[in-house]
């Protein structure tokens, strides 16, 4: 069974993309599953080329720091030929009307001047990701459930339409995610992008910036170390954060703990700490291009290799080899 999960390096990895996903990667990962860099996925809107790079080899180096298995990890754009093969096979499968009705799509080119076709056909592109390998499952919160839906529906069409080539892959909800929140605004989660970063922690962060950000946390007027999540969002944040890295329950994380000054102390302590091997070992890592290119083209080769049969399949199936 392979099971399939991808980071886009749209900004440095957040402590959300790390407690909510590549911890869960790097614990749970059978040999079998791929996780990969998805930076053409962060081509659908506007970034610079030099910084995607830099970002991607980053996103690479920490997926492998937090224990990923290095055979099991790829960046997306090393078989961008046979993706964008099969993704134009699929978006010839596809319908206008069935991209031009994603969520996603609607909520990210409403009101924006000019809106990239990538940000259109982008769902197509992640049928691709998901199919070329043959994956069985696909784990994904709600905001992607439909893209992986039409991986779904395209793969069934296509076997139909020209013969049996894909296999019908499964979107899972991950068990209890963690869902990570903005410590200045814990109204929004947690996000690379984000503009204003005094929220935002960062996975290779040095600690006592890490610290600081836990010391300007937005909390409350109430005063009670409790986890109420509805009416103390920013303490009920912080108790989940303290949840992810010592694996007790937020109330039972809450207990004990008198002011949200000891609060604040004890979650950046435990994030520190639970950052800590990742850092080195990923600081190590780009501190060594040769060692991470290696593991980088070793990655690519396994990848291209698993797709290479189902693509000539598909390719002879459609009628164009
Ligand atoms: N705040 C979060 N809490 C828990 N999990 C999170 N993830 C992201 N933010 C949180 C999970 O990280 C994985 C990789 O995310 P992604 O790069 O594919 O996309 P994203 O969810 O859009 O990530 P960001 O950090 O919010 O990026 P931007 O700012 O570019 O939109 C996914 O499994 C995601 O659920």
């Amino acid at each position: 069974m392979t099971r399939l999960s991808a980071v886009t390096p749209s900004g440095h990895a957040q402590l959300g993309n790390y407690l909510g996903a590549i911890r869960r990667w790097a614990c749970e990962g059978a040999p079998d599953d791929l996780y990969f860099v998805s930076d053409m996925h962060a081509m659908t809107t506007a970034y610079n080329p030099q910084r995607l790079r830099a970002l991607s080899r980053e996103m690479l180096a920490i997926l492998i720091g937090s224990g990923i298995k290095p055979e099991s990890v790829f960046v997306q754009s090393d078989i961008a030929a046979q993706l964008s093969t099969l993704s134009w096979v699929l978006e010839c499968t596809c319908t206008f009307g069935e991209v031009a009705r994603m969520i996603q799509f609607k909520e990210k080119s409403a009101g924006a001047k000019t809106v990239r076709l990538g940000l259109l056909t982008y769902p197509v592109l992640m049928a691709s990701d998901i199919l070329l390998p043959g994956a069985d499952e696909v784990p994904v919160g709600d905001d992607q459930a439909q893209h992986v839906e039409l991986a779904r529906a395209l793969a069934r069409r296509f076997n139909t339409t020209y013969g049996e080539a894909f296999v019908v892959p499964q979107a899972v909800t991950p068990k209890v995610a963690a869902r990570i929140r903005d410590l200045a605004d814990p109204d929004r989660k947690m996000a690379k992008s984000t503009r204003n970063e005094t929220g935002v922690v960062f996975v290779l962060e040095d600690a006592d910036m890490i610290r600081r950000k836990f010391q300007r946390a937005v909390t409350d007027t109430a005063g009670r170390v409790e986890y109420r999540p509805d009416e103390q969002p920013g303490v009920a944040n912080l108790l989940e954060i303290l949840s992810a890295c010592t694996g007790q329950s937020p109330k039972t994380a809450a207990e004990g703990i008198g002011s949200y000054r000891e609060l604040k102390e004890t979650v950046a302590d435990a994030v520190i700490e639970e950052l800590r091997d990742v850092r080195k070992r990923t600081q190590d890592l780009l501190a060594d291009p040769a060692e991470l290119d290696r593991i980088r083209a070793t990655g690519a080769e396994r990848a291209a290799q698993r797709g290479e049969h189902r693509l000539s399949s598909v390719l002879r199936l459609a009628g164009i080899a």
